[in-house]
This record gives structure tokens, C-alpha cells and sequence, in this order.
């Protein structure tokens, strides 16, 4: 069954009926004006399907014949805004729910259930999510990727029913947003990168419009960008920019190396305070999203009081800007009430975390050993990282529970998943996403599946239909060995 309907993330209930329906041609209906409708079009195109009335104001055309097979889109009061029913019957597609988002999601699986001879098989779907917080976290601060490639991320979130595109903005080897407070940031430090310069003709920043645009983008397909400024540590690209940020005042030289943890802030540096006021600000100012992300990782060379003061700082200021923080799980010990953290090396004592979630935090799970995509899916792979000790193959990224995750943490307290590219060693947009694909699906199914209907098998089976959508959309994919994929085309 499981062939036939090829579906990641596995809805709730998914109940078979008999035989097929065509979809070589779809006219979408609804009796509400819908922004989104256009995305019909993106989303059925490559497949083949030929999509009719999808502008942005689609109504019912009750009464007159429409030119194919009807998808009627339908709002229905219900308790979850991300659920919904697909119907596809015999004589046509109907997709119930309570908003927007979940009437996407319903044409995002029926996208899935598109064969290659343009027809769906007839079928029940009821689904809704496990957790609110799906994510990718997509470091364009080692190398940089423009709006563009930004866009063709957020697609692939999308087809995934992922919500949540956090953008690591800063590092220590580049900056990529602008500042408006602080010119210098963008101006000098985005044109740095790992071993070197961006590529002559890029800018190497995200301009405010720019941002925007993309933010606005991403929420068209009902996914928010979260922007992250990494602080106290990973500053390098900042102090280089800045020099008043150091005691010396000397800027740092530019770093295009891989080692973590050397760079940071000063508390008792006059010019910290406002500085990470205004950044922080600034960049608050410029998010359409409810978050802010301030990083926190890896600080090597501050002591823990000092890291403190800086990432209350930094909280702080977030606060003051009117969004929720998050940050990295190293922020626990800090002020982190009703804050997000987002845990990803299982290496520590987890004491501050059970302190943390007492005291309002929730938690993003993206545990290096499943949700870190750069770390190498077989050993010997030309690119990514390999210090979590093993491969992450396509098994790992599926077979976890983010519960459990963390032993002992209450599951009240786990707001979601997020998967993380970095990209120290990701210099193409191939790079990127043979990296994403397969393992942002499997893990797109840990966030929005229940471990009670996941199953390593199914989903191995299921997963190898997509390769055909990926194809179509020009998204480089790796041939995970633990899926058995058709063979290559001139392979
Ligand atoms: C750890 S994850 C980091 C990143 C690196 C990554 C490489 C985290 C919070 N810090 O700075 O890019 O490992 O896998």
C-alpha cells in the first residue's frame, strides 16, 4: 500500500479507495479567495499537470463546465489550523480545513499522490501535525548563498510541511545581513567567507529588501524565517568589521578556517551593550516572524558568569525588540524563560536543561548524530563534516525520538525538530541539497508524524517515488544506500 501512496511525512490516516482519478488537467475552486492558489501552479507544474484557475481570487464556478478535474478547496471551522482532509474520489479532489496552511498541506500531499502517468489514485487522507516547530537551520554564514538559492530551500521546506527556515546570518568567517545601525557589518564582513572571498559579482548579504522579500516569500508558503545573530561567541565576522568590539580596538583579520570557540564579546566593554542593542534591534525591526535566534554555542575562551551576563544581554535585547529568543542549548544557564532553545550535542550534562524547561524554556531538538545533514551520510563522501563519530545516514536521520532525546526532559517541554545544514565544507547549490535530500524528508516525518505510525520500512519504501519530483524540480539528490532507488538514467 505503501507504494501507492507515497506519502512524507505518513499522514494520520490514509484510507485506500478504488481506482484512479486523472489530473492531467485541474481547475481549482474555492468559494473563498485565497492568496496562495497561484502555488497550485508551482506545486502541480512539474509533475505535468496542467493547472487552471489558480489566480489569486479563486471562486467556485458553480454552473459551468470546467476545463478538467475540479480541486475544490474548502475552509471548515476546526481545533488545528495545520490539519486537513484530502478527499480524491473517482470524479474529483476535495481539500477541507480550518485556514490557509492546512488547505496547503492538503494540495502538497496530493502533489505526492501525482504518478507519472498524471493520475491519483482515489483515496481518504486525515492529517495533522505532532509538533508546531518543524524546521531547517541553513548556515549562509561559512558559505554564502543568495536569495535565490534561498527561495529553492524554501520550496523544499515546503514540500516537506516544514514551518520554520532558520538562517545562521552570522559567524565568524561572515556576515550576511544588513545593519543599518552598523553599515560595516554587511559592508565588510559579507564579503568574506570559508577560505576566502564570496564569488566576484555576489554581494555576500542579504540587503533589508532583500530580506524582506524572501521573508515574505517564505510566508506566501506559510514558512517564517527566524534570523540568527550568533552571540557571544562565533563573532570574529563581527569583530572584524567592528574593532570597537575588542579591548584593543583593533579589528580582528578575516577568518576562513573551520576551528570553532576562539572568538567573543567583552561584557565590560562600552561598546557591547549598545552594540548588540542595536544589532539586535535592528534586525528584530527588519523580521516579520515572532523570533529571534542569538546563538550562544560554543564559547570557549568566556567563562561561564561572563557568558552569562552576555547571552542575558543578548535575550534581553531580543525581548526589548518585541520577539521571542532562541537560542543554542549552551544559553540554558542564562535567563531563558519563555524562551526557545535548540539542543544539538548530546555530550554535556543536561542539568541546566531540566532547569531550563522548568523555568518556561521549550526545546528544538536537532541532535547532531540524526538532524545535522552536514555531517557525511556514508563514509568517504566528498563532502561534509564527520565529528559526531559516524555517518548520518538516511536510517539515523529517520529511526529517533525527539522525546527522548534529551532523558528525563518533560515531552511538554519539546516544541519541535529542526534539521542543520552547515556549510563549512557545502560550497554549491548541488552541494546543498544532495546534503537536504533524502534525509530532510525523514526527518520532516519525525517532526510532523507520530512515532506510533512511523516505520523505517515504509518510509523507505515511500521515500524513492519523490526522487522523481526532485528531479523535476533540478534539486541534486544523494542515492542513500539504505533506499533502493531506480537506477540512474544512462546509469
Ligand atoms: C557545531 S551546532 C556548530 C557549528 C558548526 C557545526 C558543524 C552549533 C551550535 N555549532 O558552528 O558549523 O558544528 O557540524
Amino acid at each position: 500500500m505503501t507504494a501507492a501512496f507515497p506519502l512524507v511525512p505518513w499522514p494520520t490516516t490514509v484510507e485506500p479507495g478504488e481506482g484512479t482519478l486523472d489530473v492531467a488537467r485541474v481547475v481549482v475552486v474555492s468559494d473563498h479567495p485565497l492568496r496562495w492558489t497561484p502555488l497550485a501552479t508551482e506545486l502541480l507544474a512539474p509533475l505535468g499537470v496542467e493547472v487552471t484557475g489558480a489566480g489569486p481570487q479563486v471562486l467556485a464556478k458553480r454552473g459551468k463546465a470546467p476545463a478538467g478535474t475540479v480541486v475544490e478547496l474548502v475552509l471548515e471551522p476546526g481545533a488545528d489550523d495545520e490539519s486537513y482532509a484530502l478527499d480524491v474520489r473517482p470524479d474529483g479532489v476535495t481539500v477541507t480545513a480550518p485556514a490557509e496552511v492546512g488547505l496547503l498541506h492538503g494540495l502538497r500531499t496530493l502533489r505526492q499522490l501525482v504518478g507519472p502517468e498524471r493520475t491519483a489514485p482515489v483515496v481518504a487522507v486525515r492529517d495533522a501535525p505532532r509538533f508546531a516547530w518543524r524546521g531547517l537551520t541553513f548556515d549562509v554564514a561559512r558559505h554564502w548563498f543568495g536569495p535565490a538559492v534561498l527561495r529553492r530551500v524554501v520550496d523544499l521546506a515546503g514540500a516537506y510541511k516544514l514551518r520554520v527556515l532558520h538562517l545562521h546570518l552570522t559567524d565568524d568567517q561572515g556576515w550576511r545581513i544588513e545593519v543599518p545601525s552598523r553599515p560595516a557589518l554587511a559592508d565588510v564582513s559579507g564579503r568574506t567567507q570559508s577560505g576566502g572571498l564570496v564569488p566576484d559579482g555576489e554581494r555576500g548579504y542579504l540587503t533589508l529588501d532583500e530580506y524582506r522579500d524572501l521573508q515574505e516569500y517564505a510566508a506566501a508558503r506559510f514558512v517564517e524565517i527566524v534570523p540568527e545573530i550568533d552571540l557571544p561567541g562565533h563573532t570574529n565576522a563581527a569583530t572584524h568589521a567592528c574593532g570597537e568590539l575588542r579591548p584593543d580596538g583593533v579589528p580582528t583579520p578575516a577568518y576562513g578556517g573551520m576551528e570553532v570557540g576562539f572568538s567573543r564579546l567583552w561584557i565590560d566593554n562600552p561598546a557591547t551593550g549598545p552594540w548588540v542593542r542595536d544589532v539586535l534591534g535592528d534586525v528584530a525591526a527588519a523580521t516579520l516572524g515572532r523570533y529571534v535566534h542569538v546563538g550562544g554555542d560554543e564559547c570557549h575562551t568566556l567563562d561561564e558568569p561572563e557568558y552569562v551576563q552576555l547571552v542575558d544581554l543578548a535575550l534581553d535585547a531580543v525581548r526589548a525588540a518585541g520577539k521571542t529568543p532562541v537560542a543554542w542549548q549552551e544559553a540554558a544557564p542564562a535567563d531563558v524563560a519563555g524562551a526557545i532553545l535548540q539542543y544539538w550535542d548530546p555530550r554535556v550534562d543536561p542539568a541546566p536543561f531540566f532547569k531550563a524547561a522548568a523555568a518556561g524554556a521549550r526545546f528544538v531538538m536537532s541532535p547532531a548524530s540524526h538532524a545535522y545533514v552536514d555531517q557525511k551520510p556514508e563514509a568517504g563522501h566528498p563532502i561534509g563534516q564527520d565529528w559526531i563519530g559516524h555517518d548520518v545516514d538516511l536510517h539515523d536521520s529517520y529511526e529517533w525520538e525527539p522525546t527522548a532525546t534529551i532523558p528525563g526532559l518533560p515531552a511538554e517541554a519539546v516544541a519541535g525538530v529542526s534539521a542543520a545544514l552547515w556549510t563549512e565544507t557545502i560550497e554549491t547549490v548541488d552541494h546543498v541539497f544532495s546534503m537536504l535530500l533524502p534525509r530532510v524528508p525523514a526527518l520532516a516525518e519525525v517532526a510532523w508524524t507520530p512515532a506510533s505510525s512511523r516505520d523505517w520500512q515504509s518510509f523507505r519504501t515511500r521515500v524513492v517515488a519523490h526522487a522523481r519530483t526532485w528531479d523535476a524540480e533540478g534539486w541534486a539528490w544523494h542515492r542513500s544506500k539504505d533506499a533502493a532507488w531506480a537506477p540512474a538514467v544512462g546509469a
